[in-house]
């Protein structure tokens, strides 16, 4: 990509994220409605300044398959509303026991673990109210959004990842097949829920449904062997979170070593690239923002 359009992508990838920042605090209740606490808790960690990876996934994918960005906003937002109430319940004491997230306290850390917890649920059915209410959407696309995310949710999805996640926990060279199983459904189950909800936007199905799903799991793949690797040598204040805690888990790097972890990145972001050759070039956006997401993570990789 010459640095012309990676200026483009650039400015692209920032106008979708400053519109997905504009309408996340419309979509969750105000700071001073009662109960105050609870309402104050969902902001705090759906408002922090994460990436917005995967809701920028979302648009970029409607808009890959011919839809206007417009009606793909709020099914973004709801992924990002997932993917902040996962991060509250992963920080929990019970699970990775983490103080840090976004570069702030982890929200139990301020608001407790009742009202954290009570948070990270509200968020989840917030998630469905905003599906359910999409604008610019016919009553079908909308319920077919949230049977596609219900599926990845629950026992057949991100909760399974989860469990798996701790019954590896304290295994520090597990098998890096399980470990796989694991991130494809903790992580990589929303990525590719991402690019299935920017496919019902454009009501598109078939081959390149098939094709952006490949992407996105592979993407989500590749993101999670990435995180581990930036959990590994990062400082806590470049990884946003206490990057510390993770090293008593079972990780790609404690599984396959992080030469090996390195490599199994750039195939996986290789085989996200590939995956969308059968759309042509309206898909050099997604290649390109997968091979932006790559580059950026794997600088942080290189932190000494
Ligand atoms: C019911 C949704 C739900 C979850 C319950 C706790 C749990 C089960 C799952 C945890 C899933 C999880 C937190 C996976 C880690 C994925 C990951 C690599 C997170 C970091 O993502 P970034 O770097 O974060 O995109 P930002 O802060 O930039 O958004």
């Amino acid at each position: 990509m010459d640095s012309r359009d990676r200026l483009d992508l650039e400015r692209h990838l920032l106008s979708i994220r400053n519109r997905i920042d504009a309408r996340l605090p419309e979509l969750c209740p105000a700071e001073d409605l009662p109960p105050e606490n609870l309402h104050r808790s969902m902001r705090y960690s759906l408002l922090a300044p994460g990436k917005r990876i995967r809701p920028i996934v979302t648009v970029l994918t409607a808009e890959t398959l011919g839809a206007s960005p417009d009606a793909a906003i709020d099914p973004a937002c709801a992924i990002e509303m997932v993917h902040a109430a996962s991060l509250i319940l992963d920080d929990l004491p019970v699970m990775d026991n983490a103080t840090e997230r976004r570069g702030k306290p982890a929200n139990h850390i301020v608001f407790g673990q009742d009202i954290s917890t009570l948070a990270a649920v509200s968020l989840l059915n917030r998630a469905y109210a905003v599906l359910t209410d999409a604008p610019g959407l016919e009553v079908a696309p909308r319920l077919d959004l949230v049977r596609e995310l219900t599926s990845i949710i629950g026992d057949g999805g991100i909760v399974s990842g989860q469990v798996h996640d701790l019954e590896l926990t304290g295994q520090i060279d597990p098998c890096p097949d399980q470990l796989e199983r694991m991130a494809r459904q903790k992580t990589g189950a929303l990525f590719d829920v991402c690019a299935r909800m920017g496919a019902i936007v454009a009501g598109v199905s078939g081959r390149p449904l098939e094709a952006v799903r490949t992407f996105a799991c592979a993407l989500g793949l590749c993101f999670q062997v990435l995180d581990d690797l930036v959990d590994g040598v990062a400082p806590a204040s470049s990884a946003g979170i206490d990057a510390g805690e993770d090293h008593q888990k079972a990780t790609f790097v404690s599984s396959m070593g992080s030469e090996r972890a390195k490599t199994f990145s750039e195939e996986l972001v290789r085989d996200a690239i590939r995956a969308l050759e059968p759309i042509g070039p309206a898909a050099d956006r997604m290649a390109g923002f997968a091979y932006y997401v790559f580059e950026s993570t794997w600088r942080l990789t290189s932190q000494p």
